[in-house]
């Protein structure tokens, strides 16, 4: 066994070993060195240049990939960001590093100012955030950081911490955010769903009126090619969605209380459904009833099903609550319910269907999904959500193959992504035609989420596959 990277000078660092039959050296090297630089010490930036702060759902997909190098980082990762969160259960999509310069990032601090205007919320005092939220990959990634190291783990009571923090996160969801009234989570900004400029909003934020442009100023623009990222219109809309919602002081009152855009997503409701299942398991391993979390889980897979299934389409849609209408367009959140285990058979093999035909084109025109339809009206291969393949949604695709037996399209989708990973020097996101690298390169969750798929891959029927050859990725 060689020693490719150290991590060891670190307390509960691991050697990352390189076995030639299992993998070529170079990307799990590669990937190992993105994350130890996007580290900070208790937490790892999704990109040096773009991101210099810690956000929600890339620490969870990181923390699944650092758990191959270090659990106790990946632990104290996850421990960062729920430190952050607020007294009523939200945890904050950006947690902010005070020592990065607040022209580094727009917004900033000095926008969401959440320790005053998010007070009656419960904002923390001893650390700004932002005051929205983002999907929840959280149980998830613990559950999975948890199996890396069990023993690690207990001794450091990780998982009796955290449990109640991810419980009151998902009570927060659930009880604050079920705005339609139909007992889905509704997001109320683009960035909290992650997918920011996805055409699936483009509807709804047209009854957005956008903050003037001299307003603010982005400062992602320093970095990022404008070809690449949202228009400037994009970002009045955003600034206008957050600023009303902060000065409202964060409340979430139902319907009535939030601004203009309130959307029922498929894969926001369908990683707080993986999540419950992953609640589920920890509350057994502590030795408290998973009943809770599991029949939440099983009914929040029904009512998905009843609100955001489209039959005609093949695939879930988003449901614009104020419009009380499901949005026509297809994204690749629509395909992420792909992940759950009680999705009934003959919606799962539809769904199959869908990502592999002529809209997602997965193993005909594409190796890797792209993260709108290739037929769309709005679809742009270099432009951020509107096109681009990202790898945390084919990270998650990759499991619900998996997990429907589809063995062969998730082993060739894990090649894609593994290939395009390392070919791309862990882009952001790529165009899904020719994987040419777009956004940031050294991306934190590309890097560690490659990291994963290096390693043994869960099925359906409770095996484990561990086929990666370092041959087979060409
Ligand atoms: C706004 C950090 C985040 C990701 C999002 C991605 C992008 C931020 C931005 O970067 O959003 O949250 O400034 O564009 O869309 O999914 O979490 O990597």
């Amino acid at each position: 066994m060689d020693r490719i990277v150290q991590l060891t000078a670190r307390p509960g660092g691991r050697e990352v070993a390189y076995d030639p039959a299992v993998a070529p050296p170079s990307l799990q090297v590669r990937a190992a060195k993105v994350l130890e630089g996007n580290w900070t010490g208790k937490s790892t930036v999704p990109s040096r240049s773009l991101y210099p702060h810690q956000w929600s759902w890339d620490s969870a997909f990181i923390a699944i990939g650092l758990r191959h190098l270090s659990p106790l980082r990946a632990q104290t990762e996850l421990e960062t960001l729920l430190a952050a969160q607020w007294a009523d259960g939200r945890i904050p999509h950006i947690v902010f590093n005070p020592s990065v310069p607040l022209d580094a990032y727009f917004p900033s601090p000095d926008f969401w100012r959440s320790s005053t205007a998010g007070r009656a919320a419960g904002a923390p005092r001893t650390v700004q955030t932002s005051g929205i939220v983002q999907p929840p990959v959280h149980a998830l990634a613990a559950w999975l950081v948890h199996l890396a190291d069990p023993g690690l783990s207990r001794a450091r009571g990780f998982l009796a911490r955290a449990y109640p923090r991810l419980a009151a996160w998902h009570r927060y969801l659930l009880h604050r955010r079920d705005l339609g009234g139909g007992g889905l989570v509704s997001v109320v900004h683009p960035w909290e769903q992650g997918m920011d400029n996805s055409p699936c909003w483009d509807r709804p934020l047209s009854r957005v009126a956008p903050a003037p442009a001299r307003s603010f100023r982005r400062a992602d623009l320093d970095h990022g090619s404008p070809g690449d990222r949202p228009t400037d219109l994009d970002y009045g809309r955003y600034v206008r969605l957050a600023a009303d919602y902060r000065d409202r002081g964060y409340a979430d009152g139902g319907i009535e209380g939030v601004g203009d855009f309130a959307v029922e997503d498929p894969a926001f409701n369908a990683l707080l459904i993986t999540s419950e299942y992953a609640l589920a398991r920890i509350a057994h391993e502590l030795g408290a009833s998973e009943s809770g979390p599991r029949a939440r889980a099983e009914r929040l897979t029904a009512t998905l099903v009843e609100r955001l299934w489209d039959p005609a389409a093949g695939m879930f849609l988003c449901r614009d609550v104020r419009a009380g209408e499901l949005i026509p367009e297809r994204g690749v959140t629509g395909l992420v319910p792909l992940l759950l285990p009680a999705l009934p058979r003959d919606l799962a093999t539809t769904l199959v269907r869908t990502v592999c035909g002529p809209h997602f084109g997965l193993g005909g025109t594409t190796r890797l999904v792209p993260s709108y339809d290739l037929l769309g009206e709005a679809f742009d291969p270099h432009r951020y959500w509107r096109g681009p393949a990202w790898f945390n949604t084919g990270w998650l695709l990759e499991r619900g193959l998996r997990l429907h037996g589809e063995r062969g399209r998730a082993d060739a989708l894990r090649k894609g992504i593994l290939h395009a990973a390392g070919a791309s020097g862990f882009a952001e996101y790529v165009d899904p035609y020719t994987a040419q690298p777009c956004g940031a390169t050294g991306f934190g969750w590309t890097a560690a989420l490659a990291l994963d798929l290096l390693h043994d891959r869960p099925t359906g029927d409770g095996n484990r596959v561990t086929t990666i050859k370092g041959g087979d990725l060409g």
